[in-house]
């Protein structure tokens, strides 16, 4: 008997580097060569790309032109479907390496050497919107890993929330027509704020719990580099023993977990709708690559029933309070896709790209996926080769009697397309049983067919309310916010009831506090139980409340890549900004210069300073924080430019940190935001305001106590902000 021989994943350093550089080559021999000359695609040379061939200069064009019409047959066909659901992404090579051997647990190759290192490439999505819809509008984020390890591609293809909406497949095509663009008129883009999508959670109680995050800030992250993401179901590890035990991913963001303003993220989809896309970009362009360390809660198996809940179930997560999540390794997003369409578009994941060691659990959702992402790739990339596009390829040699099919690209040699044979290598060869390659993990399983869900599937609420109560006063105001907002959207009464009663399940002062202003009647806990389809069952959860379901525990990152605006106008006092710049800079901010037109402003003493941007092309929503410096002119004539105004008022409204110093307080004094008070007193005891005068406070003290209040990310707790008329 022969079996194909894989290279092993642990032997040796030399041949590591060699691992995460081959993906990078294998690109590389795909890429075009840059050519002096425009051909056609058959390699002719084309000697005027402005005119076609006409009868005569003013003539009709000739059918015969066949150099038109190729290039215009090739535009014509210019277009592939878009996801069907994750259509707008954006995406980065990378590499992960783990911390340790995770031997005890897996036999997976990649998690086995901590001088291994993996080439990885990462899709980041929205769920809803079409592929040229808004980064910033209120979603589920797509966190989709492909790891080309040396013994298959896994891919690990998960969301930047533990939780889903449903817990079958079979609801899957349901819920994604429900929070689409509606079928009769196509609206509306990319939100969830309209009538089918209501319609049909509310008659899904266990949409419940999800709904509680994505009407949470992580449903508007501040980057895709500080979002969290989670596999969500359980996988199984299997070790080389055969040994399983239930595993849930994590991959935790070293810049912390942050988010946007509500009003910021839809003011961000119309000035720039790449927010997400050029902050990715930017970063890695820039060198400061993203991080996140991979986390993995283990579950002994036959130890998942003592956790409450069932594993398989979905819309449930482990929290981590109970089960801790042990971080094994860490991913690096290092460089930037070459191509668009060739990488980040037609890239395939598939949870069932699986390397030994990794195997399913039988959540019904997961199983679903398994049929999902393959069938999806037939229409969307053309055919049953999409694993030979060079973004799709392993780097581990890859070998099956497969033949044919539109687009292969691949020659295999002989007249051996079967198995067994002797033919081939004049041996008989046979695959058969042998113990290396992927096992299935022998699960035991006795059982009637039958078309039901588990009765351990039946609560619905409570781990929403856990989720409620591990939130901060703040969190908790944003929730109501966003549920408020999104059912003002929605027209029909009846629908909006729906939820506040479900909602009275959950926490009935949430439910009071978002039934508010909505035209209904009080919350009913009884009417929602009384509906079809309503489960009325509790179970009890072992944690009342669990600190890693808060954003705001998750800080961290420092002021790393955030971005601040110093204000410019003519007669700025550049000594009092330029230590505080240098001391931002050290730390790793990136500080910009806006003023009220490109090319430069004067200084006070005459000198000219450049200018990055404008107040109108570079708003307050693109920074994390802004910086008033002194110049008793500028001061004054920034008070004059309504777009300077409107910069700081909207930066205090999204709760970023503002520093005025010197006479750049009379700036925030003119914005109304505190009455009665003096300028030296302006705006103060705000959260995040910090007003100096740079010629007392000594040296450091203003780029010290900057710092710190930008790194809290926002001011949450900014008392007000509703007044502001921004
Ligand atoms: Fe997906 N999902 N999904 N999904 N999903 C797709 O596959 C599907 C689900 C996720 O950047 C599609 O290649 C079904 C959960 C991501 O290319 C499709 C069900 C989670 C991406 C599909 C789910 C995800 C997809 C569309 C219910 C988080 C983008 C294009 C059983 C764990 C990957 C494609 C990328 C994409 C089906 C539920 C994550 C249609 C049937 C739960 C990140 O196959």
């Amino acid at each position: 008997m022969t079996s194909i021989k894989r290279k092993s994943a642990s032997n040796g350093a030399a041949q590591i580097s060699d691992n995460a550089k081959t993906k990078q080559l294998q690109l590389e021999a795909f890429t075009e060569p840059k050519a002096p000359l425009l051909t056609t695609n058959q390699g002719l040379q084309i000697p005027d790309n402005h005119n076609s061939l006409k009868a005569g200069p003013r003539g009709p064009t000739l059918l015969e032109d066949f150099i038109l019409r190729e290039k215009i047959t090739h535009f014509d066909h210019e277009r592939i479907p878009e996801r069907a659901v994750h259509a707008r992404g954006s995406g980065a090579h990378g590499v992960f390496k783990p911390y340790k051997s995770m031997v005890q647990y897996t036999s997976a190759g990649f998690l086995q050497d901590p001088d291994i290192e993996t080439p990885v490439f990462v899709r980041f999505s929205t769920v809803a919107g079409q592929a040229g819809s808004a980064d910033t509008v209120r979603d589920v984020r797509g966190f989709a890993v492909k790891f080309y390890t040396q013994e298959g591609n896994y891919d690990l293809v998960g969301n930047n929330i533990p939780v889903f909406f449903i817990q079958d497949a079979i609801k899957f095509p349901d819920l994604v027509h429900a929070v689409k663009p509606e079928p009769h008129n196509g609206m509306p883009q990319a939100a969830s704020a309209h009538d089918t999508f209501w319609d049909f959670v509310t008659l899904m109680p266990e949409s419940t719990h999800m709904l509680m995050w994505t009407m949470s800030d992580r449903a508007i992250p501040r980057s895709l580099r500080m979002m969290e993401g989670f596999g969500i179901h359980a996988f199984r590890f299997i070790n080389a023993q055969g040994v399983s035990h239930f595993v849930k991913f994590h991959w935790k963001p070293k810049l912390g977990v942050h988010s946007l303003a509500w009003d910021e993220a839809q003011k961000l989809a119309g000035k720039d709708a790449d927010f997400h896309r050029r902050d990715l970009w930017e970063a890695i362009d820039s060198g400061n690559f993203p991080e996140w360390e991979l986390g993995v809660q283990i579950v002994d198996e036959g130890k998942e029933s003592e956790l409450g809940f069932d594993i398989l179930d979905s819309t449930k997560l482990i929290p981590e309070s109970q089960v801790p999540v042990q971080l094994v390794g860490k991913m690096t997003l290092n460089r930037n896709p070459e191509n668009f369409f060739a990488e980040t578009e037609q890239v395939a994941f598939h949870p069932g790209h699986l390397v030994p060691g990794i195997d399913f659990s039988n959540d019904p959702l997961l199983q679903g996926r398994l049929f999902s992402y393959t069938d999806t790739q037939l229409s969307r990339l053309g055919g049953a080769n999409f694993h030979e596009i060079p973004i799709n390829r392993g780097v581990c040699p890859m070998h099956n009697f497969q033949r044919d099919g539109i687009h292969r690209m691949t020659i295999p040699k002989g007249r051996v397309a079967y198995e067994p044979n002797t033919l081939a290598n004049g041996t008989e060869f046979r695959v058969d049983g042998a113990a290396q390659g992927f096992q299935s993990y022998p699960e035991q399983i006795e059982s009637p067919k039958i078309r039901a869900r588990s009765p351990s599937f039946d609560d619905h609420f409570s781990q929403a309310t856990l989720f409620w109560n591990s939130q901060t006063t703040a969190e908790k105001d944003h929730i109501v916010a966003a549920f408020r907002f999104e059912l003002s959207k929605v027209e029909v009464p009846d629908i909006r009831q729906r939820m506040v009663d479900n909602l009275a399940h959950v926490d009935i002062k949430l439910a009071t506090r978002v039934f508010a202003n909505l035209g209904i009647s009080p919350p009913d806990a009884k009417a929602a139980a009384g509906r079809l389809g309503f489960r009325d069952y509790r179970i009890t959860n072992k944690v009342a409340s669990d600190e890693a379901l808060s954003m705001l525990g998750k800080s961290g990152g420092g002021v790393k890549t955030r971005k601040i605006a110093i204000l410019l106008a003519d007669g700025v006092e550049p000594a009092t900004f330029k230590p505080i710049v240098q001391a931002l800079t050290n730390a790793g901010a990136v500080c910009k210069f806006v003023g009220p037109h490109l090319g430069t402003v004067s200084t006070a003493s005459g000198k000219q300073l450049a200018v990055d941007h404008t107040f109108g092309n570079m708003p307050s929503i693109m920074f994390d924080a802004v910086l008033i410096p002194g110049g008793a002119q500028s001061a004054t004539a920034l008070c004059a430019i309504g777009d300077a105004v409107h910069f700081v008022l909207e930066a205090y409204k999204h709760c970023k940190t503002i520093c005025a110093l010197n006479e750049g307080v009379k700036l925030l004094a003119s914005l109304g935001l505190t009455a009665g008070k003096n300028a030296e007193q302006v705006a103060l005891p705000a959260a995040g305001v910090l007003v100096a005068d740079a010629r007392k406070v000594p040296e450091g003290q203003i780029s010290q106590d900057f710092i710190a209040a930008i790194a809290q990310h926002r001011h949450w707790d900014r008392a007000n902000v509703e007044a502001v008329p921004a």
